[in-house]
Order: C-alpha cells, then sequence, then structure tokens
C-alpha cells in the first residue's frame, strides 16, 4: 500500500479559515464554549463534515461528530481522532483547531485513497475543552466519558452568568444523542505542544505517553472597604494585599520545589475596585498542575495551610470552592509506540513526552485506549495569539496521524 500523505493545502487553508471565525471587535480570537463566535465556528466544521460526507451526530452536551461508517464495519466500535475548536481569550488559531481538522483531512484523504476500513473512523470536536466560561475545562469529553453528568454540566453557570444547557440550546447545538454513543475503539488527538520541549531541541514530533494532573480553585478573600487614604496600616483588613500574598506565595513554594509543579493566578477581580478604597473583597483563581498525583496533593495541602495562616495574619474571611480536579493519566503504550514507529518510518525525530496542558485525550483515556501526537509551538508559545507552528510541522504531525489511524483501523482496500 503506497504510504498516502494528507493534502497539505486543504488542511493549513481549514485551520487558517477557522482561524479567522469568532474575532472580537479589536480583531481578538475569542470562540468561548457555546458563544455566538463558536456557533459560527461549530457551522463551519460540520459543512466541511457534512462536505466530506461524513454523517454528523451531535450529543446533549453538544460534542460533534463526523462519523465515516463505510459498508459492512458498522457493528464495530470507531476509531476516534479529534480535539476541540473552542477557545481562550485573545487565543492562537492552532489550539484544538488543529487536532480537529487534521482528523477531518485524515479520513478525507484515506476515503479518496479507496482504503477500506476494518471499523468506522470518526473525528470529534468536544465541547468546552477550556473552561475559561464553564468551569470546568475538558467538560465536554468528561461528560463523554462518563466523568460528569450531562443535566449538571448543562446546568453550570458560566463566568458571565449563562447556563451551558441554555446556551448549546440557543446556538442550535444541543443535541439528541446521549454521550457516550460511540464508544471509541481507541482514541487519538494531535495537538500542538504548547510548549518549549520539542522545538528547544530540534524534535518534529512528540510522543506524549502521560498528561499532568490538574487542580482549579477559586479564592474568594473578604476584608473591609475603607478610606485608601485615612485608614492607617495597622488597621487595614485588606483583602487586596491579602490576594498579592496567595500570588507570592505560589510563585515561591513553585520556584523553590525544584519539581515540575506549576502554579497560576490567572483571574482576579477586587471589590469595588475603586482607586481610593481598600478592597473589602478579592476574587482570584489558582491553577495548580503537577505530574506526580501526591505531590499534587501535597502542593493543595500546602496552600489550604497557607490561606488558614494568611486569614489570620491579615484578619480576612477567606473561602475556596473547587472548580476542577483531575489526575495526572498514562496513556496506551502500544499506540504511543505507534506514534514513535510512524515517525521512524517518516525518519522523523520523536520524543516521548508528558503534557504540561489539559486534553480531551485526558478524560477519553477513561473509556478507551488513547494517546496524542504532539508537534513543535514555535518560542513554546500558546493561548496566546502568537501561537505559531511551522506548515511543515503541521503537516509532519497531520501525516504521523494519518499512518497511525492507517495501522488501527484499515485494512486494504
Ligand atoms: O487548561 C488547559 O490545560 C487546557 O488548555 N484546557
Ligand atoms: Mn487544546
Ligand atoms: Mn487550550
Amino acid at each position: 500500500m503506497s504510504n498516502p500523505s494528507v493534502d497539505a493545502a486543504r488542511l493549513l487553508g481549514r485551520i487558517r479559515a477557522l482561524g479567522t471565525i469568532g474575532r472580537d471587535e479589536e480583531g481578538r480570537l475569542v470562540r468561548l464554549a457555546a458563544s455566538d463566535a463558536e456557533k459560527l465556528g461549530r457551522d463551519q466544521l460540520v459543512s466541511w463534515l457534512r462536505d466530506t460526507g461524513l454523517e454528523v451526530a451531535v450529543d446533549r452536551i453538544g460534542n460533534v461528530f463526523g462519523i465515516w461508517m463505510p459498508e459492512g464495519v458498522g457493528d464495530k466500535q470507531p476509531l476516534m481522532l479529534g480535539s476541540h475548536i473552542d477557545t481562550v481569550i485573545n487565543a492562537g488559531i492552532y489550539d484544538g483547531c488543529y487536532g480537529v481538522l487534521s482528523g477531518l483531512e485524515v479520513i478525507e484523504i484515506l476515503k479518496a485513497e479507496g482504503f477500506a476500513p476494518s471499523r468506522p473512523v470518526a473525528v470529534a470536536a468536544f465541547t468546552n475543552e477550556e473552561g475559561v466560561r464553564y468551569a470546568p475545562d475538558m467538560m465536554g469529553s468528561l461528560v463523554y466519558a462518563g466523568g460528569l453528568d450531562p443535566d449538571a454540566a448543562l446546568a453550570t453557570v458560566g463566568t458571565d452568568g449563562t447556563v451551558l444547557g441554555d446556551e448549546l440550546q440557543r446556538i442550535g447545538y444541543a443535541g439528541a444523542e446521549e454521550p457516550g454513543f460511540l464508544k471509541p475503539y481507541a482514541y487519538i488527538e494531535l495537538h500542538i505542544e504548547q510548549g518549549p520541549v520539542l522545538e528547544r531541541e530540534g524534535i518534529p514530533v512528540g510522543a506524549v505517553q502521560n498528561l499532568q494532573g490538574i487542580s482549579w480553585q477559586k479564592v474568594t478573600i473578604d476584608g473591609d472597604a475603607n478610606h485608601a487614604g485615612t485608614t492607617p496600616i495597622s488597621m487595614r483588613r485588606d483583602a487586596g494585599l491579602a490576594a498579592a500574598r496567595v500570588i507570592t506565595f505560589l510563585r515561591d513554594r513553585a520556584t523553590a520545589s525544584n519539581t515540575p509543579t506549576v502554579a497560576t493566578v490567572g483571574c482576579i477581580s477586587f471589590e469595588p475596585n475603586a482607586i481610593n478604597v481598600i478592597p473589602s473583597r478579592a476574587s482570584l483563581t489558582v491553577d495548580l498542575r503537577d505530574p506526580d498525583e501526591d505531590r499534587l496533593k501535597q502542593e493543595e495541602a500546602a496552600l489550604a495551610v497557607f490561606l488558614d495562616k494568611l486569614a489570620a495574619e491579615e484578619q480576612v474571611g477567606i473561602s475556596v470552592e473547587r472548580l476542577a480536579r483531575f489526575e495526572p493519566v498514562t496513556f496506551d503504550h502500544r499506540i504511543v509506540e505507534l506514534v514513535e514507529k510512524a515517525a521512524h518510518d517518516r525518519s522523523l525525530a520523536c520524543k516521548r513526552m508528558t503534557s504540561g496542558a489539559g486534553h480531551d485525550a485526558q478524560m477519553i483515556a477513561r473509556i478507551a485506549p488513547t494517546a496524542m501526537i504532539f508537534v513543535p509551538s514555535s518560542g513554546g508559545i500558546s493561548h496566546n495569539p502568537r501561537e505559531h507552528t511551522a506548515d511543515e510541522d503541521l503537516v509532519a504531525g497531520a501525516n504521523i496521524l494519518l499512518d497511525v489511524v492507517r495501522q488501527l483501523a484499515w485494512k486494504e482496500g
């Protein structure tokens, strides 16, 4: 069987085209889950899925599937590819979209080449992978994998006060299928690395063997509003100061730890948020990650102890709400080895690695053998409009996905 390759122009063209959809008035890419902007992206994807002759299905949490179901294989579990097309705020154009569009491209090229699959092949775009509007992240794939009740997920209230289920109805993507309706034979996700490792080592392909644990918490600090000019420092119950101490505590601890632990305060807000008023309330989010579950638990425990101490010292009230918690995941070594072999057969260097970012693969690994393929991120930058991957790396990654899919799901036509 000849070694087909993807249609580079078609794949790159679709990535760029999807990247133009969901821009705000400042030109930023903001395709938040179940928003009007994301609806436009979903509609474009569905149009491409239909143009490729795939059956389109949408489940109750809005996960979108394009399914290739040739004659005679309908009784087999499908091989599933995919990722997500929702984005963060002011995003790059590759995160998630690259994996969905490469999955579509792989199916399209194999159909065109006349291959007869031994099983159906589906490409998925999972709802709310980013978790920016509705927590937790990877929500659509988590529900799909049975890790979160669909009705509970649909009832989630977003940072903007909207309810996910209402928004999915409103944009026309509250589907009928029960999440989990297709039980994958295996799942492979192609994604940009979003970190600096592959580029720094000059390696074009990452065979992702595991993914680190994630802990998301919202911390609310309550002090007293008071006059910025008249209130002596000794009399202040300053929620803003306390919030700043949380941020420096997390950074100092991560820096001193000599471990892969990372900590991020990505959101912070003050009330009443006035230049001459000592903040009465500070709300902040804490994102802790570590490949080792015990260490991640230790970091969570250390933060809890620090918050108690801080509350006493600053005479503030502190409450914590858990937003997401996912343990580290190890992927299927057989698929990881297929990725390595596919890279070798195309004379591409390949490195086994850990994913620092969360991905839908982390959830689907609960119900099927799963692995990921990474390609380099220029400067290790992601969740940023400067996110970039060289065209040749994008095409090489899609060809690795193509080869792994052929290994897993095809007999020659
Ligand atoms: O948070 C993450 O790692 C992913 O981008 N949702
Ligand atoms: Mn992603
Ligand atoms: Mn992301």
